[in-house]
């Protein structure tokens, strides 16, 4: 069957298993009203002095990452809102089916604040499983990736370019114009995507309209990661947290009743 070049949409009131159909079959999915009005203020305040210190570099084409775009990492650290959010019960759905195929405790992988400023070009597509090149393309489920919209996302301001279907497709295989969309979601929207999804930062090509995201990704247990959160977050800080946000955090040693990650907790409480 043919994918329509269009990435499917629902409310966050939609069926959890439903929205697992659907991005299983296409490979991406935007889901509205995650985020409250509320909580995508208090995201802004909590980062905007990290962003107002990012360098904006000019372009450099042959870099990975565009210019004209503002980042910043460590968010678990920098934003008590995103943290909540990290752990929202439709992402927990959506890692739960796509990731305990491979593994009995999955982990948060990346953070960042991405703002796409005027003049930014298209990012170069990639897969986020690219960052495990020990298997080609189609690859087994190894990462979820999710990126929460805080401003309107639009065509012309940077909206992410997605390739639906291509998280089924062979190395070889690469995206035609016209199998290329760009997301179009209002705040507080959530674009989901599989390790597998083409995608990429869109280019910018309005005067002044900055498009505001944030990314989360997500990957098995017993991978690296490619953001190192223990390092992210202070340790007194990541032991303070709720259990469930600890565990994305990587911080269980219980890994199919095996050691896996073990160390001694006399070391972090000691008595
Ligand atoms: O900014 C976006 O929409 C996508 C960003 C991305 O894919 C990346 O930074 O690798």
């Amino acid at each position: 069957m043919a994918i329509r070049a269009e990435i499917p949409s629902c409310t966050v009131d939609e069926a959890p298993d439903k929205m697992y159909t659907t991005l299983a079959e296409t490979g991406c999915l935007v889901v509205s009203g995650m985020a409250s009005s509320a909580e995508l203020d208090a995201v802004k305040s909590e980062l905007d002095p990290y962003l107002q210190a990012a360098k904006v570099d000019q372009d450099d084409a042959e870099d990975f990452y565009p210019g004209h775009t503002r980042r910043v990492i460590a968010l678990m650290h920098r934003s008590p809102t995103l943290c909540k959010l990290m752990t929202h019960p439709t992402t927990e759905h959506l890692g739960d089916r796509h990731l305990l195929e491979n593994c009995v405790k999955w982990q948060l992988n990346v953070t960042a604040a991405l703002q796409i400023g005027p003049g930014a070009r298209d990012q170069i597509l990639h897969r986020e499983e690219d960052l495990y090149p020990y298997w080609t393309p189609p690859r087994p489920n190894l990462i979820l990736a999710c990126m929460w919209a805080i401003s309107e996302f639009t065509v012309t301001n940077g909206g992410t370019q997605i390739v639906p279907g291509s998280h089924l497709w062979e190395a070889d295989r690469s995206a035609e114009p016209e199998e290329i969309v760009r997301a179009e979601m209002p705040p507080g929207s959530v674009l989901f995507w599989l390790g597998g999804t083409l995608h990429g930062g869109g280019a910018n090509v309005t005067r002044d309209d900055w498009r505001y995201g944030v990314i989360f990704t997500y990957t098995l247990g017993w991978l690296r990661t490619e953001e190192n959160q223990h390092l992210s977050i202070p340790i007194a800080e990541a032991l303070a947290l709720p259990e469930k946000t600890r565990t994305r955090l990587g911080f269980d040693m219980d890994h199919n009743g095996r050691g896996l990650g073990f160390y001694d907790p006399r070391i972090l409480a000691p008595r």
